[in-house]
């Protein structure tokens, strides 16, 4: 697929005079990239002068993270879009005016609407919006677009998570305690998270305690841990299975706990007794002796945690794979107790907000159900139209850019805080449906490869240019503060949003793009949901209180609530739920075409399709390409030798990355990032099977074969 080049800018931003040194202005605000929210100082009077140090906050307590310290390159990056940018009919993307190209994107609109109903038109959102983004943005598609068709990344992110922590607590909430709680633990258990390189402020949590990782890879996680589990991707159900079963034969299991606050569990320990030690190991590799090890490292500590990360979650049966590993807290007592507990490590910057209010196919705001007649009545007051003009549920995020430009698919697409191109399962497929829609919309404020396809491209605020809230993988509402002005041509999403609504005919009154005022609305829209932030106010954020949800609008002020299911879990009779799962294996096996597993995930250097960091000269000179992971042995079965390059194929496409050849691999798994464009795309050989509670491909393990690449030099 080759990519139209992007037109040359004319003339640069132009140039301000000298600060006055004394005034150089500073803000208080929080990373862009992930759930962490690592709280910083930014300074600077210009885009290309800001710099940044950690502010005095207790998530991060003075530490930063590669990506977080040169982000503030990005506000600066030689092709930043300062201008929205329109398809010619010459196939190039040329500079326009905002008139001209919101018109051609209402028109466009219009034109879809009238010839294939509201239906027709799709938007796709991210976690990374901020929480007054998500919420218009929802209330965009249902209202201003009339569409059900909205979904977003998150969806690849921790939806299997989210399912599973609903039926288990009746609540999702990450983690349902601040991080610093992690201090007071004797043994953590990770499942399937890297968090050395994926949230390295967050090990200073985990100093003291010792680490059980579970992870295929040795990476710099495992290396810190007491007790490294290394399963064959896509088994980690057995193996939490596995590990209920020794923990009720050995008699480690709380059971005042699991009379008193749960119920379910005979039937799910059913289950656990069928995978006992020997059978674990055959299935995982992971050896009994080890097994037992990690369940009395769980079962003896004080205080312990289990938390899972996208290892874990990422898979066809990723909602049953949590509730093993929640079917295992639950066993011995932790979710609900203070110094102990269960947890999903959210991963994007607002990965949890961006799941509450209402950009999530099935949701409207205050994480409510589309379905339930109380929920539309009470959001459509708010919104001050009938509850019948809201539409019902729509496809999930894969369903939906899989049907997009087909026969009963949308034709056009608006795509705000996501990259696709890069990031979705089967990316070749992806493209082509891209490639075969009416329109697509991208705003963002770098030529992602997604936003190179468009046809209309919207220049967008950057995080130092905007205000806003997000809520980080704690629950805890965070304001962003804005350091900057935005370049003068770049509009914020929200006035985007409210410029589109009022050209597809809404009216002015009922959209907002002030964030105060549209953060005020969603207070109301989420007032007496699961999600409740009726409570919460920039006023209260600015005065520095620390707020969790929920924070309910109450009489007095609410305190939030930093730690959830203390006296009772969320469900009606207060008790958690055991659910009964079994173990099952991935979507597709290794056999002699494709002899190997291959799994998919991050470096520390890189934020996810790399469309920010990949314009970072530190962060690519860290890490400048694409590689594989893969072990000695299985390089010289498969013919390829360290530094060569290789091609990675799956019976859905290939990708090609430079062999990293590395002892501590398991002899049947390859690694892959997924940061990476073009032939590098880890997303051309991933599986699209999906989870069907929670929507989530099957990201963390398919078939693959390893190859020279044809024509390189070895
Ligand atoms: N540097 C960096 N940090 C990030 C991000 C980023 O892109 N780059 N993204 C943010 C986001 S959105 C997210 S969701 C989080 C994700 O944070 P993590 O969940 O920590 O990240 P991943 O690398 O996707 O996956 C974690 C580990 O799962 C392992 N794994 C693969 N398959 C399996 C399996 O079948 N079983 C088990 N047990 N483990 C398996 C991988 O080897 C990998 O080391 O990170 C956030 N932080
Ligand atoms: N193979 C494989 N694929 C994966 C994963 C994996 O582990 N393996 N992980 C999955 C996970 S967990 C995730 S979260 C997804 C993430 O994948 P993507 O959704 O592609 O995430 P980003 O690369 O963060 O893309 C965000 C885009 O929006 C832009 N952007 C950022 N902030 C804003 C904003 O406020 N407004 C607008 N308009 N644009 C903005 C950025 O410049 C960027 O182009 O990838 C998934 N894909
Ligand atoms: S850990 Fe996350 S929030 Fe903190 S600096 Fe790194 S990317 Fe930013
Ligand atoms: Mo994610």
């Amino acid at each position: 697929m080759s990519e139209p080049p992007l037109p040359v800018r004319e003339s640069g931003t132009p140039s301000a005079p000298e600060p006055d040194p004394r005034s150089v202005p500073e803000s208080d605000t929080h990373c862009p990239y992930c759930a962490l929210q690592c709280g910083t100082r930014l300074r600077g009077a210009r885009a290309a002068e800001v710099t940044v140090r950690p502010a005095d906050f207790p998530v991060n307590r003075g530490r930063l993270c590669q990506k977080g310290w040169t982000a503030p390159q990005v506000l600066s990056a030689a092709d930043r879009l300062t201008r929205p940018l329109v398809r010619r009919p010459d196939g190039r993307l040329a500079e326009a005016s905002w008139d001209v190209a919101l018109d051609r994107v209402a028109e466009g609109l219009r034109g879809i609407r009238d010839r294939h109903g509201p239906d027709g038109v799709a938007v796709f959102g991210g976690g990374g919006l901020t929480n007054e983004k998500a919420y218009l943005l929802g209330k965009f598609a249902r209202l201003a677009l009339g569409t059900s068709q909205i979904d977003y990344n998150g969806r690849f992110c921790m939806s299997s998570a989210a399912a599973a922590g609903n039926a288990a607590f009746g609540l999702d909430r990450g983690l349902p305690f601040p991080v610093t709680d992690l201090g007071e633990a004797q043994t953590v258990l990770l499942a399937g998270a890297n968090v050395a390189e994926t949230m390295p402020p967050l090990m200073q949590h985990l100093d003291q305690a010792e680490l059980i990782v579970m992870d295929p890879r040795r990476t710099a996680t495992a290396r810190r841990a007491a007790l490294h589990l290394q399963p064959a991707p896509g088994t980690d159900l057995a193996l939490a299975l596995g590990l209920l079963h020794i923990a009720a034969v050995d008699g480690l299991l709380d059971r005042d706990y699991i009379r008193t606050r749960t119920r379910g569990f005979d039937d799910a320990l059913r289950r656990a007794m069928a995978w006992w030690p020997e059978r674990v190991e055959a299935l995982t590799g992971v050896p009994a002796s080890d097994q037992r090890r990690a369940v009395r490292m769980l079962a003896g500590a004080r205080n312990a945690y289990v938390l899972t990360g996208r290892g874990v979650e990422q898979h066809s049966t990723g909602t049953d794979t949590v509730a093993g590993f929640v079917n295992l807290a639950l066993a011995l007592g932790l979710p609900g107790r203070t110094g102990s507990g269960y947890g999903c490590l959210t991963g994007q910057g607002n990965g949890q907000g961006g799941r509450e209010h209402g950009q999530k196919a099935d949701q409207l705001p205050g994480y409510r159900s589309i379905t339930d007649p109380a929920a539309r009545a009470h959001v459509a007051g708010v919104w001050g139209v009938t509850p019948d003009r809201l539409p019902g549920p729509g496809r999930s995020a894969y369903e939906l850019l899989d049907a997009l430009g087909g026969e009963h698919g949308p034709r056009g697409l608006l795509v705000f805080g996501s990259n696709p191109v890069v990031s979705a399962p089967r990316s070749a497929h992806l493209t082509d449906r891209l490639a075969a829609l009416d329109l697509l919309v991208v705003a963002d404020f770098v030529p992602s490869e997604t936003a190179r396809m468009a046809d209309v491209v919207l220049p967008v605020t950057q995080w130092a240019e905007e205000e806003g809230t997000l809520t980080n993988l704690e629950g805890r509402v965070l304001r962003r503060r804005a350091l900057l002005s935005p370049p003068p041509q770049v509009r914020s999403d929200l006035e985007v949003l409210r410029d589109l609504a009022v050209r597809l005919g809404e009216p002015a009154g009922r959209w907002s793009a002030d964030p105060r005022e549209v953060f005020d609305e969603l207070r109301a829209a989420s007032r007496g949901g699961r999600a409740d932030y009726s409570g919460i106010s920039y006023r209260r954020l600015d005065a520095r209180e620390s707020l969790h949800w929920p924070c309910p609008d109450a009489p007095g002020r609410h305190p939030g609530t930093p730690r959830l299911f203390l006296d009772r879990f969320a469900h009606p009779d207060g008790r958690a739920r055991f659910t009964a799962v079994d173990h099952q294996g991935p979507a597709e096996d290794i056999g002699p075409a494709y002899p190997l597993y291959a799994t998919t995930g991050r470096v520390l250097a890189h934020y996810q399709s790399g469309a920010q960091t990949r314009r970072v000269a530190e962060l690519t000179g860290a890490v400048p390409e694409p590689f594989v992971e893969v072990h000695p042995d299985t390089a010289v079965r498969s013919g390829v030798v360290d530094g060569s390059l290789a091609r990675i194929s799956s019976a859905r496409g290939s990708m090609t990355a430079r062999v990293r050849v590395d002892p501590t691999m398991r002899l049947d798994t390859v690694f892959a990032p997924f940061h990476f464009p073009g032939d590098g795309r880890a997303n051309l050989f991933t599986h699209p099977a999906l989870d069907p509670r929670s929507g989530m491909p099957e990201f963390k393990v398919c078939a693959v074969r390893l190859e020279p690449l044809p024509g390189a030099t070895p």
